[in-house]
């Protein structure tokens, strides 16, 4: 094993200075917000009053120190910490003893774990792909403070030097509360989530606090946890754009802080209330290399079945089968692409799964049938709560046998008011007409059954995929008097959580105080945290579990569609996600409004879903709930075209929204997803290039141009990989907007035209109609002729996009296959043009395509027109080929089946 990495145990003279000057902020657990007077400060005796702020005692006043000498593990090395002053405590619950643990994984990928060194806390039962063996030559270095010394610890890239982590002030390490502080090397700090930014890059002045904690709440201002926990971030370094990023690996409550240190250098504070320190650094050394190398070890996406690639429409108060059919009828009049027909919870009977309405919901399986005989897919919503109705509702019945449902975790905290026969079950109401429990997806056994209820409810109703909503877990009510919706004939009641150490913990995080929070509690809107769930063999306190709902819910759904439809890609739609949930799900980004800022933010959450490792996103085109203009729901539908996860969704008590209600909003939408449509095969190879190595597919302009600083701060633009740059509209009232263009040649991906040949803002035509988006030079971009569904489009014929660079060459890639079962029949073909030369190279697959072929070629930036094109080797007549002069654009109309190579040769 690599002895450079031996130098662990240098002491570190560089990071200290002294944490209470540099203002590392005590937590209050009400909020620092107003300033924090100097009686509460007084309360925490690690903290001191300083000026007019309460701050940490410096590091060696409070902390740990390094207990002796790094121990050699052969996969690093393992070192004790011991508490300096167990009188000085912020909550109590100091660890006395912790043991730190650096595990060295692939060169790019270094961990570092910080446990109680006498006994064993929560850790995250997300199963992570880890390397066997070490890599032998590391991109950092890792560095501890010596025997004997406050610890600190400081995380280098080797190559440049640059700290990429650097602990400052003290570790604070408390049996439920743990906060430590580092030195960013920049102020180009991205992700964390799920929170609606309003900007995709990171502030740091004022300090910004932010919890993460799964959460029903809608998007919004504000610093609010939302539906998913990713506490992940990223950062560019240095002018190179050299790049790392960072998983803090813990599901309890968490904040995030941004602050600049006295002296002026960005650092970042993470708190949680729970589990342990457990850090996974990623070195790339670009941006799009640690996502890579991230998703590597979370787990790559699932590749989308193709039709999921089309456009899906959707709403929440359809109000029978009959205003479904109305709605896809003028759809299909205003020639709109549709692939996917997505029914919400009005199809239920009293809104529980795995049931059918009566009355104008009861022909929902003849519905199905008919959307799939025009082409199209069906999902279906189901929700996690189940009704408690022994005698009317077999779903629930089934469960109970199986012993399905999250418990109380002691059988003292069990209501006197238990509903007869539900056992220990936590008890809660959601939609349905009466009390609900709520599954334990961690437990085989809850699996199974809700794999058996999904089997028996597709035999009533052939659905295609399904939407898993409110997998938060979301409970209404939770702490009030009754939730809003409860029934009004029963006597008021909800869910009310117990005041013991878990549901009053001592710093309940900035999520009691934010967003929707009515009983201003860590439960709230949520089931108690004193619940407990298993997976068979370990049992969990949801306290820790709570914001692995939606990823277990997502495992369970998966394998239980897997089930029924063997070897098939699945599509599985969910609201929460952790680190861990590509694989087996897609994400929206929830409830937003019909407004232009969340139609611009949208933008951001998509660039950090990517991030994420979850590239298969979008936002509820046109607004969730509130009502859009008309040129509203044009621009969101132009931008939403080019969302991967293509879909207008919207709440109950809005008017339809659907494209085809408005005919100018009806034309616009039907060319923006033609052209969709067209470069679908682009989308689907970038999509399993994701699911193959774990890459992005929305990237922000940095993550293309690492170099470009002010690509850096561009949040209204993003690319489809590194070829198509879509700049949307996201203001009213505009018919031009200004487009900032890194360097390079670009071209309106539409007409051909050439845009810009300086880097730089250039304000750019864009009437209403017209969606500013724009084709690299230097790409091949892979297309097929559209139509209004993918069944039909993928029986066309196919054609190349060449965009030119300034040295007249360019390059891409095809990935193509059946478009539903699992790596059957795979294509893939890479495409190369230089020296007037077009070659591809068909590298798997060429035996698999029958039928399709290449039937045009379009160059964009082509010089002149050409005197001759030979194609395989025959010379084509010039009646096939057209240049259009004033745009530069060469069209060449060929028949080439997509199983041979292409060459093409142009004579100028
Ligand atoms: O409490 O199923 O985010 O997309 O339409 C609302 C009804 C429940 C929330 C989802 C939304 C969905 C709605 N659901």
């Amino acid at each position: 094993m690599a002895s450079r990495r031996h130098l662990v145990a240098t002491l570190l003279l560089l990071i200290g200075s002294v944490a209470a000057q540099n203002g590392i902020e005590c937590p209050f657990p009400g909020g620092t917000e107003n300033g924090g007077g100097v009686a509460e400060c007084s309360l925490y005796t690690a903290c001191l009053w300083k000026g007019s702020e309460c701050v940490m005692q410096n590091n060696g006043d409070i902390g740990y120190t390094v207990a002796g000498d790094p121990q050699d593990t052969g996969r690093g090395f393992k070192v004790g910490l011991d508490l300096i002053d167990a009188t000085k405590t912020l909550f109590g619950g100091d660890i006395p003893g912790l043991e730190l643990e650096v595990i060295y994984h692939e060169d790019y990928h270094v961990q570092v774990k910080i446990r109680d060194a006498a006994s064993a806390r929560y850790e995250v039962p997300v199963p992570l792909t880890l390397p066997a063996e070490a890599g032998t030559l590391p991109l950092y270095t890792v560095e501890v403070a010596a025997a004997g010394q406050p610890f600190e610890m400081s995380i280098s890239r080797a190559a440049t030097g640059t700290k990429v982590f650097s602990t400052v002030g003290a570790l604070v390490y408390e049996n439920q509360f743990i906060q430590f502080t580092t030195q960013l090397p920049s102020t180009y700090l991205y992700g964390f989530g799920e929170n609606t930014h309003s900007r995709l890059r990171h502030t740091f002045e004022p300090r910004n606090t932010w919890p993460i904690f799964a959460r029903d709440q809608p998007v919004g201002t504000g610093f609010m946890n939302e539906y998913g926990h990713h506490p992940y971030y990223s950062v560019v370094e240095d002018d190179a754009g050299h790049t790392h990023s960072v998983l803090f690996f813990n599901s309890n409550a968490m904040e995030y802080s941004t602050f600049l240190l006295s002296d002026g250098s960005p650092a970042l504070t993470l708190r949680t209330i729970g589990g342990i320190i457990d850090l996974h650094f990623f070195f790339g050394p670009t941006p799009e290399d640690v996502n890579m190398q991230y998703a590597a070890m979370i787990g790559t996406t699932e590749l989308p079945p193709y039709w999921s690639l089309g456009f899906h429409l959707s709403r929440w108060g359809y109000k029978s089968t009959d205003h479904v059919r109305e709605v896809r009828q003028r759809m299909k009049e205003a020639g709109i692409p549709q692939d996917v027909q997505v029914i919400d919870i009005d199809y239920m009977e009293n809104s529980r799964d795995f049931t059918i309405g009566a009355g104008n919901w009861s022909d929902l399986p003849q519905l199905v049938e008919e959307l799939h005989s025009d082409g199209l897919k069906v999902t279906l919503i189901l929700d996690p709560a189940v009704v408690i109705d022994f005698d009317n509702y077999e779903p629930v019945v089934r469960g109970r046998d199986a012993d399905a449902f999250i418990k109380w975790m002691t059988p003292s905290l069990v209501p006197g008011d238990q509903p007869a026969g539900t056992n220990d079950y936590m008890v809660g109401y959601v939609w349905p007409d009466n009390k609900t429990v709520f599954p334990d997806f961690l437990k085989p056994e809850t699996q199974d059954w809700w794999a058996q209820e999904i089997a028996l409810f597709h035999q009533m109703v052939p659905f295609d995929s399904l939407w898993i909503d409110m997998n938060e877990p979301s409970n209404f009510g939770t702490n009030l008097d009754k939730p809003s919706n409860y029934p009004d004939d029963l006597e008021p009641w909800s869910l009310k959580c117990p005041f013991n150490f878990l549901d009053s913990p001592p710093y309940p995080t900035k999520m009691t105080r934010v967003g929707f929070s009515r009983s201003g509690r860590i439960s709230d809107r949520t089931l108690c945290m004193s619940g407990a769930q298993t997976n068979g063999n370990d049992s969990y306190l949801l306290y820790d579990t709570h914001s692995l709902y939606g990823w277990s819910e997502s495992v369970a759904t998966h394998k239980a569609m897997e089930l029924l439809f063997p070897g098939k890609r699945q599509l599985v739609l969910s609201r929460s996600t952790f680190p861990g949930s590509a694989p087996y799900a897609i994400h929206w980004l929830g409830d937003n409004e019909a407004l232009w800022d969340d139609l611009a933010r949208s933008v951001i959450g998509l660039i950090e879903f990517n991030l994420f490792g979850m590239p298969m996103v979008g936002a509820d085109i046109c607004g969730f709930s509130g009502r859009p203009t008309q040129e509203l729901c044009a621009r969101w539908m132009q931008l939403g075209a080019f969302y991967p996860f293509s879909r207008n969704h919207n709440a109950k008590n809005s008017p339809d929204q659907d494209p085809a209600v408005h005919p100018q909003v009806a034309e616009i939408s039907k060319d923006v997803l033609l052209l969709r449509y067209k470069y679908l095969p682009y989308l689907y190879t970038l999509l399993h290039d994701a699911h193959m190595g774990g890459s992005s597919v929305v990237r922000p302009l940095y993550n293309v141009f690492p170099r470009d600083v002010i690509a850096r701060d561009v949040d209204d633009q993003f690319f489809w990989g590194t070829g198509i740059m879509v700049a949307p509209v996201i203001a009213a009232g505009l018919t031009e907007r200004d487009v900032y263009f890194p360097e390079g040649l670009w071209y309106d991906l539409a007409s051909g035209a050439r845009v810009s040949s300086l880097a730089g803002l250039v304000n750019v035509a864009a009437p209403l109609e017209v969606l500013p988006v724009f084709v690299r030079g230097g790409t091949i971009l892979p297309n097929q002729a559209p139509a209004t569904t993918t069944q039909l489009s993928r029986e066309n014929p196919f054609g190349l996009t060449i965009a030119l660079d300034s040295a007249f060459s360019a390059e891409g890639a095809l990935f193509w296959d059946d478009g539903e079962y699992d790596r059957v029949m795979t294509y893939t073909s890479t495409f190369t043009f230089a020296n007037n030369t077009l070659t591809s190279v068909v590298t798997n697959g060429q035996d698999e395509l029958v039928g399709l072929s290449f039937d045009n070629v379009a160059f964009y930036g082509y010089p002149s027109n050409p005197t001759a094109i030979t194609v395989n080797g025959e010379a084509l007549d010039p009646s096939t080929w057209a240049f259009e002069e004033a745009i530069g654009v060469l069209n060449v109309k060929i028949d080439v089946p997509l199983d041979v190579s292409l060459d093409i040769q142009i004579t100028v």
